[in-house]
């Protein structure tokens, strides 16, 4: 089947009880067990069966098929947040003394987590530049057990080559983790192209509304199944509204991305014409330096857009404090157009210096392209931009 056809479809089926075609919220902790033998029998493992909801519940792990199927992966594990998703990849593949080699350029969150909370589990993380294929191998080490990027990245929607990556880290026979929040899998496949782990912000375009949290991470049955093994001891599990609510989103996924990234293409456009714009990162614009890559491994250039204002910070609070229709907000991948900060806002957990090292410039300013009418959207960006 098509993408856009297992989105709608995908796993789903009519309740076997009800005929309900709308899955059922299994809003429950708890399930019970026949008698005392039958839970003794769930616990070992020697029969199959939901015990409580942070081990397992059907309404998440309808969701986390579904997921995995979209993905072209074998399995899915459904979390909390997004966060919650790329900790427990982590600690599955990772021990005390060994390291990650992650692209500097990642969402602030991540970056934090690598930088400040990882090392004091005896995990170091190596940031390099890994669109370089020479600093990735002279940071790859006998040590390294994951390799870490997020393509487009957040925020400066920097592309790496998922294909020439994945190759590095299957020679040094370690699973390449493609954060994939940005491009969807209705826009881009990883493990198509070799990756071996996946995950999302489930907050972002799968949701797709602005209301949940959630996060999800994609990889071969034996990780996903290994891996579950230590996430239900952590215990960042997801509600099962929240994952109904993923679900329910989900299932527009493909018109929705159509439209963020048509939207985009054309406010892109445009704020590359205006004079005062001095730069715009979106990968759908041949200036764009990962245009080319983008265009071979992506099938279309997505909902966010980062752009520098000539003068720096204090102009670009200016346009900040000035648009209408957009709205001032960090999150991403809603129907609503949100405007933000990066340097002080999503990205304030790198230094000055990391910002500058990573292309983030002191007035760059992002933008996450809604579902409005574009022509709306770009009135509200040319009054604010001319108040600069
Ligand atoms: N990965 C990416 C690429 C993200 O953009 C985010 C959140 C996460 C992971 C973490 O997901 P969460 O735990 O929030 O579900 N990005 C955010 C952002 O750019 N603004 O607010 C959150």
């Amino acid at each position: 089947m098509h993408i856009e056809t297992d989105i709608v479809h995908g796993g789903q089926h009519p309740d076997k009880w009800t005929g309900a075609l709308s899955p059922p919220i299994y809003q429950t902790s708890t399930f019970v067990f026949r008698d005392a033998d039958h839970g003794a029998r769930l616990f070992k493992g020697e029969e199959k069966g939901h015990i409580y909801t942070r081990i397992s519940n059907p309404t998440i792990e309808l969701l986390a098929s579904k997921i995995a199927l979209l993905e072209a992966g074998e399995a899915g594990l459904v979390f909390a947040s997004g966060l919650a998703a790329i900790f427990n990849v982590v600690i599955a593949v990772v021990r005390s003394g060994e390291n990650i080699v992650s692209d500097d350029t990642i969402y602030g969150g991540t970056y934090t987590l690598f930088k400040n909370i990882l090392p004091r589990l005896g995990i170091e993380v190596i940031f390099v530049d890994v669109s370089n294929p020479g600093k990735v191998q002279s940071a790859l080490n006998d040590r390294t057990r994951l390799l870490f990027i997020e393509t487009p990245a957040n925020p400066t929607l920097k592309i790496i080559d998922i294909g020439a990556c994945a190759e590095q880290a299957q020679k040094k026979g370690i699973p390449l983790c493609v954060d994939n929040t940005f491009a969807t899998p209705y826009l881009q496949r990883p493990i198509d192209l070799g990756a071996e782990i996946i995950v999302h912000s489930a907050t972002k375009y799968f949701g797709g509304h602005g209301d949940i949290i959630g996060g999800v991470a994609v990889g071969r049955e034996e990780f996903i199944h290994a891996m579950w093994k230590g996430a239900k001891d952590v215990g960042a599990s997801i509600s099962p509204f929240n994952a109904w609510l993923i679900l329910r989103g989900l299932k527009t996924l493909a018109v929705r991305m159509e439209r963020h990234c048509a939207t985009a293409q054309k406010i892109a456009e445009f704020l590359e014409k205006h004079d005062k714009v001095e730069t715009v990162y979106y990968p759908g614009l041949k200036s764009h330096p990962g245009h080319e890559i983008a265009r071979r491994q992506m099938r279309g250039f997505g909902g966010m857009i980062g752009f520098d204002v000539k003068g720096g910070k204090e102009t670009g609070k200016t346009l900040m404090n000035s648009v209408g229709l957009c709205t001032l907000a960090v999150s991403l991948g809603d129907v609503d157009t949100l405007i933000e900060h990066p340097g002080s806002m999503t990205h304030s957990g790198y230094t000055d210096q990391e910002l500058l090292d990573s292309g983030i410039k002191p007035g760059f300013v992002r933008l996450s392209v809604g579902l409005e009418h574009v022509d709306d959207l770009i009135d509200d960006l040319k009054q604010a931009l001319g108040k600069i």
